[in-house]
């Protein structure tokens, strides 16, 4: 897990906060890619936000995969890759925790990289709106497969590169020193492979006959099952949120690890505050907050992998 260093919640925050949060019954958290950062995962924007020399952003659209489509499924097969190496961390578990004590929390996620769910969130509460890397979908608009797939890498063309070791054992090697070294190598797992989200080690593009394809009408290639800018939000999960929001008052809104700028999901703190909300923000960027604060608001400034367990510790004890 990387470090942040310490966090420091300003005492009369935390007491604020936690003297409110025990009378709380309806919350609703808000969560972007800031949440996974201290699991290791890359945000969109600000540093990280470029795989290779592209804009993650740029990557994310229909655009660009009909333009590439092996570039773009190079780049979420890497991202699936790297999801399934990481680990939820305190935050995804604080929140789950919170879920599992109050039936009345749920949890709104930006997030595609599985990571809520591997922390055992409730699956009710939690409504991912713009989907996971780990459905695909096919492309052919006659086609309405899509499937559940966790396989890494998803097809063989899309494997990571590993680094040469130069260590071939050979017939000069007597002590078998040389074999031992690049067993221990091939043991260390992800150690050895390239960094393809790194522009200065050259990749080769995968040609479209090798990218996934659809095991049903066999015509189109399959897609990762996430939501692309231009793209509508799944439309079941919009139904069940809006019903929740709409049900009654709402004590907080929790937005953490999101710049907040990606609509219509920026749009449900607003709707929060409509219901009575108190906003709560963790964001490492003290200029990341969902339009301005309002008088009651809490800015906690730092990992939100710290901070999220930390002020949630009243109601759910220690992670
Ligand atoms: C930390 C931290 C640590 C770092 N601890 N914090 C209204 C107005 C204007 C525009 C629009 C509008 N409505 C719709 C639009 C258009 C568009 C949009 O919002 N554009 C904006 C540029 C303005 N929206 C859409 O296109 C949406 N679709 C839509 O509206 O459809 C309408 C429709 C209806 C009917 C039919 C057809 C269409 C779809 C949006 C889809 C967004 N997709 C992506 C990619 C998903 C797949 C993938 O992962 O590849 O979603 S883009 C990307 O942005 C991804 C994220 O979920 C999303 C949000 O980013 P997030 O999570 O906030 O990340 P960052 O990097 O921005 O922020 C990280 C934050 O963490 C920072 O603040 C850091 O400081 C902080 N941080 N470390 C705590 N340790």
């Amino acid at each position: 897990m990387a470090s942040f260093g310490k966090s420091i919640v300003p005492e009369a925050d935390l007491k604020s906060f936690t003297e409110y949060l025990v009378g709380c019954k309806r919350i609703v958290a808000l969560l972007g890619a800031g949440i996974s950062a201290a699991s290791g995962l890359p945000t969109f924007r600000g540093a990280g936000g470029l795989w290779r020399a592209h804009d993650a952003t740029s990557l994310a659209t229909q655009e660009a995969f009909d333009e590439s489509p092996g570039l773009v499924w190079q780049f979420y097969s890497y991202r699936r890759h790297m999801a399934l190496q990481a680990d939820p961390n305190k935050a995804h578990h604080a929140l789950a925790e919170l879920a599992r004590r109050n039936a009345d929390f749920i949890t709104l996620s930006q997030n595609v990289d599985g990571l809520s769910q591997r922390a055992n969130h409730p699956a009710k509460q939690l409504h991912l709106l713009h989907g996971t890397l780990f459905t695909v979908k096919c492309t052919n608009f006659y086609c309405n497969y899509s499937e559940e797939n966790y396989t890494d890498p998803i097809v063989p063309a899309l494997e990571i590169p590993k680094k040469s070791s130069g260590l071939n054992p050979s017939a000069t090697d007597k002590t078998g020193e040389e074999a031992s070294k690049a067993l221990a190598e091939a043991l260390s797992g992800t150690t050895n492979e390239v960094d393809i989200s790194d522009v200065s080690n050259p990749i080769f593009i995968v040609d479209k006959k090798d990218l996934p394809q659809c095991p049903e009408c066999k015509d189109g290639l399959l897609r990762p099952g996430v939501v692309w800018f231009g793209e509508a939000l799944p439309e079941r999960t919009l139904k069940v949120v809006d019903k929740w929001i709409a049900a009654g008052p709402i004590d907080l809104c929790l937005v953490i690890g999101t710049s907040a700028r990606i609509w219509p999901a920026a749009g449900y703190v607003h709707e929060a505050r409509s219901q009575g909300a108190r906003v709560a923000v963790c964001n490492m960027d003290p200029k990341d907050t969902p339009g301005e604060l309002h008088y009651g608001d809490w800015f906690f400034q730092g990992d939100a992998g710290v901070i999220i367990p930390e002020i949630l510790k009243s109601v759910i004890g220690e992670i």
